[in-house]
């Protein structure tokens, strides 16, 4: 099967971190269909260790679709419902390796299990002893480490083994069965970029795929590598974004992606914070950055350079903290603003989705600075947007849009639904321009398809 990139106008991904299968069903229904988001990706799904923080999910028992967000069942219905809200389906796949329990254990489904021993699944011969203290990586400098000694202590399977592979691809075809459309390979560097084309070959039909493979200045192993297998997350987008943001000028973004030494936008998947990220990667703005977190979203969406993905979080104050769980460890359902943040749904960043997918295609023209923080930018025809990230309004200017004339809804501030906006209305006149105030720190958005 051909790598997928995602096709059509709708390429946006809603990342509904750790969101039971119910919650995640009804989120298609009511939001993510409705505001054009083109994909939901959901945490890994299969049997896993039985712990209460977040990353149990990474540790892989059996792949039995039965975890702590919900059963076989409830994912089957959750694949279909997103499916009939027009939203398509990513899995994050956990496939380099299994658990990181020494002594093993019981997974969340019952199944027993031994670091080195998945009855039924895996025995020791199926994974890599490198030889280092505890097979644990110590330089990711070193190739050979990286891809045969343990992430984490991570009990690392041998992806060269043909055994090896068809469990992994009969795991993922089993998943394509469920209807679902494609897949984030979580630790993709941890793999040879051969050994992932070893397993895509065994898939039952296309998928899109979307490998995991963080830029590490100096590596041997590069971003690079993995591109003819499909997608590759580009992590230095979110990091110079963030510092862009917080410590350079807006002014700088005129030529952001490749202009950047970036993976070329065809095959490169961003974000501004994922998971891994938002805990472990200091710097980057998340949800706790607020309105300035939102801008950078705003930007993302608003500037046609990769697949975006739409970081969407429960709250935490610590590192390894779990999801709000019942007493049974399972998930609880999510309830927007109260333990989750929802990213996803903030006014401003659901409603670019719109800018995005209504744009899909169209080029930069116009582009303008004030040579600091205050940049804007029009999308041939379609769209047009201005941010302004300065300590002050700037008001009294007028922005050449080159769209038809016409009224307009800011997408920023309202919501355009059944011919109507509920925020400002912006009015192009006949030669294409537009006049709007714009308060510090704050943007106005306008496209095609929320024109009045
Ligand atoms: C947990 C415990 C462990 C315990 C283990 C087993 O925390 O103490 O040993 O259980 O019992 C997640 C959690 C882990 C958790 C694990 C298993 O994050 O805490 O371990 O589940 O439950 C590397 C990998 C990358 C990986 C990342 C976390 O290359 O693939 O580490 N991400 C994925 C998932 C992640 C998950 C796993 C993989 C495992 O998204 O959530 O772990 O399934 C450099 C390297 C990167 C490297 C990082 C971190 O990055 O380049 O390859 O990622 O270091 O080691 C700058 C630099 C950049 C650097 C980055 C971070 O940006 O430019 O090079 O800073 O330092």
């Amino acid at each position: 099967p051909a790598a997928a990139a995602p096709a059509g106008t709708k390429k946006v991904i809603a990342n509904l971190f750790e969101w039971n299968w119910p919650s995640v069903a009804s989120e298609c229904q009511s939001t993510l269909g409705p505001k054009g988001y083109g994909y939901v990706q959901v945490s890994p799904p299969q049997e896993h260790v039985r712990r209460s923080e977040w990353w149990v999910a990474y540790q892989p028992v059996s792949y039995r679709i039965e975890s702590r967000k919900g059963t076989r069942a409830q994912f089957k219905s959750m694949v279909d419902t997103c499916h009939a809200a027009g939203v398509k389906v990513i899995v994050d796949a956990v496939i380099n390796h299994m658990s990181g329990q020494d002594n093993g254990g019981t997974g969340w489904a019952g199944s027993s299990y031994g670091h080195y021993n998945y009855p039924g699944i895996y025995s020791a011969s199926d994974f890599h002893y490198c030889g280092t203290s505890g097979n644990e990586i110590t330089s990711y400098g070193d190739r050979y480490q990286v891809q045969n000694c343990e992430l984490v202590n991570l009990s690392d399977l041998k992806t060269e083994s043909d055994y090896v592979r068809t469990r992994i691809a009969g795991y993922m075809n089993d998943l394509l069965s469920l209807g679902v459309d494609g897949f984030r390979l979580d630790a993709s560097k941890h793999m040879p970029a051969g050994d992932i084309a070893a397993i895509k070959s065994k898939l039952s039909r296309s998928a899109y795929i979307v490998q995991e493979v963080i830029y590490g200045a100096g590596e041997p192993i590069t971003p690079n590598e993995y591109t003819g297998n499909g997608d590759v997350h580009e992590f230095r987008y979110g990091k110079d974004l963030a510092r862009v943001f917080r410590s350079e000028k807006l002014a700088y973004l005129r030529n952001f992606g490749e202009g950047w030494g970036h993976l070329p936008g065809s095959v490169s998947s961003v974000f501004v914070d994922n998971h891994d990220t938002q805990r472990d990667f200091g710097g980057v703005l998340t949800y706790k950055d607020r309105g300035i977190y939102a801008l950078a979203n705003v930007f993302m969406l608003a500037w046609p350079y990769g697949s975006p993905s739409v970081m969407s979080s429960y709250t935490f104050s610590q590192r390894d903290q779990g999801p709000p769980q019942d007493g049974s460890g399972k998930t609880v359902n999510t309830t927007c603003y109260s333990g989750w943040e929802c990213e996803h749904r903030w006014g401003a960043i659901a409603n670019m989705v719109g800018f995005r997918n209504a744009t899909e295609g169209a080029g930069v023209v116009n582009w303008y600075d004030n040579g600091n923080n205050h940049i804007a930018f029009g999308r041939s025809g379609k769209g047009f947007v201005t941010v302004n990230d300065e300590d002050y309004a700037i008001n009294g200017r007028s922005y050449y849009a080159g769209l038809p004339a016409g009224r307009y809804c800011d997408v920023v501030h309202g919501t355009f639904s059944g011919g109507s906006c509920s925020g400002p209305v912006i009015t192009v006149d006949g030669n294409g321009w537009f006049a709007a105030n714009i308060p510090a720190h704050d943007a106005v958005a306008i496209h095609v398809g929320a024109r009045l």
